[in-house]
């Protein structure tokens, strides 16, 4: 079983760091802080919860490896919070 365990976590690691193929896993964590950085601005609270919310579904994506689909939450809080996201290209 624990021998499972640390094989999970190793295999994780590697998705994680040899993400040449996965071009977006670096990506969400920049987008994130853009995002709280700018909710921090939003005065309209609705809006700054709602952003929050989706910016909590990007992360926990994120940290699920679902990289394109934080991304694409990240857009959605973006649009909320009528934030500019800067991506790497
Ligand atoms: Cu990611």
């Amino acid at each position: 079983m624990r021998g499972n365990v640390i094989a999970s976590i190793a295999l994780g690691v590697a998705i994680a760091f040899g993400g040449a193929t996965v071009a977006s896993a670096n990506q969400c964590p920049l987008l994130i802080k853009q995002l709280n950085d700018g909710i921090a601005k939003v005065s309209d609270k609705a809006k700054a919860d709602e952003a929050k919310k989706l910016v909590a579904e990007a992360q926990k994506l994120h940290d699920a490896g679902k990289h394109a689909e934080s991304v694409a939450k990240c857009d959605e809080a973006a649009k909320i919070a009528g934030i500019e996201l800067k991506k790497k290209s």
